[in-house]
């Protein structure tokens, strides 16, 4: 796997640490400029993106494990019960292209379902993501030939390297969801740019439900959820010399009808001042900080917005209970 790896990782490259010191620099440029810019904007934001540090994706994976948190169970569920019928609905493929490296689960029954497939391509902005996710799979399907692509996935516009082929997108866990109707419709137009004509697009989208659901989902009983988007408070002060008390602010879960998405925000429980890379930002007693949208979709409203970048529908598989869905695009 190390030279299939190398032609995109460039993992043994000698240039190899100092382009990834290079991006850890970047990296936390951006998050501050992100910070720094959504305290001081009205009403206060921090990007989602910026929740997964290491810290925060141990604490996302915790949640995926949660009772009330059941998107990654049924996902995986739809994918086995469905995975034969997916596959005969998919037709030949060569390639699978990931976007994000995925939980290696999900991602392991779709591979297995698929009988010609020769090359997996997972995208993912983090590469040690990638260089675990690629071990772990290349080990569970050998004769697989892995080749990771360390990316922003929306930004992604070509594999290079990759080789010819039919290819499938798998898109799992509903992160389009974090995404707003726009830039969700962005992001399936660059998709369809980087797949290619002819290619077949898997992803996995949170239904609309009953709120009794979908606020504890949001909102567990252990507060693990809670200490997810704690985190980024937590991460500022480690990254940006931050001084957050993150006994001061409260997780809060809340539905937006008129969005249809999850909103999370962290609000404040005093009146206080925090500093961030010597800046300073005051807040009054409740005032709060969005830091997260999960948006929720009927299948035929998922559809239609597949449809204004040139996605078809070619099926859609719910569960029993209606609580998520797997739709299979191609281009029209
Ligand atoms: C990873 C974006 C799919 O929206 O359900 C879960 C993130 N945040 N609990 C979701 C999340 C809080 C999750 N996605």
């Amino acid at each position: 796997m190390a030279s299939d790896m190398s032609s995109l990782l460039a993992e043994d490259r000698p240039s190899a640490a100092a382009a990834k010191a290079a991006r850890r620099k970047a990296e936390t440029a951006a998050f501050a400029e992100a910070v720094l810019e959504g305290l001081s904007r009205r009403p206060r934001s921090i990007p989602s993106r910026f929740l997964y540090d290491a810290a925060g994706s141990a604490l996302f994976e915790d949640i995926t494990k949660l009772e009330e948190y059941y998107p990654t169970r049924v996902e995986t569920a739809l994918l086995e019960a469905f995975g034969k019928e997916i596959a005969e609905c998919v037709g030949d493929t060569d390639i699978l292209v990931e976007f994000g490296s995925g939980s290696g689960r999900k991602t392991s029954l779709l591979i297995d379902a698929l009988p010609g497939l020769d090359t997996y391509i997972p995208i993912d902005v983090s590469e040690a993501f990638l260089v675990e996710a690629a071990k772990r799979l290349s080990g569970k399907h050998p004769g697989l030939t892995v080749k990771p692509v360390v990316g922003d996935f929306t930004r992604t516009r070509t594999l290079v390297g990759a080789p010819r082929g039919a290819r499938l997108g798998f898109f799992s866990g509903s992160t389009i969801g974090n995404l707003t109707h726009e830039d969700a419709k962005a992001f399936l137009a660059n998709a369809a740019h980087l797949l290619g004509k002819d290619s077949r697009f898997l992803i996995g989208v949170d239904l609309k439900k009953s709120l009794d659901i979908l606020i504890p989902a949001y909102d567990d009983a252990d507060g693990v959820t809670a200490a997810f988007s704690l985190n980024l408070l937590a991460r500022v002060n480690r990254e940006l010399d931050g001084d957050f008390d993150t006994t001061k602010f409260a997780h809060q879960a809340s539905y937006n009808a008129r969005e249809g998405r999850i909103e999370i925000h962290l609000g404040s429980l005093t009146s206080q001042t925090v500093r961030v890379l010597g800046r300073s930002f005051a807040f009054t007693k409740g005032e709060r900080i969005h830091t997260e949208n999960s948006h929720k979709y009927s299948v035929p409203e998922f559809q239609a917005l597949a449809a204004t970048a040139g996605w078809r529908p070619v099926k859609a598989w719910t569960d029993a209970e209606d609580l998520f869905s797997l739709h299979l695009l191609r281009l029209a």
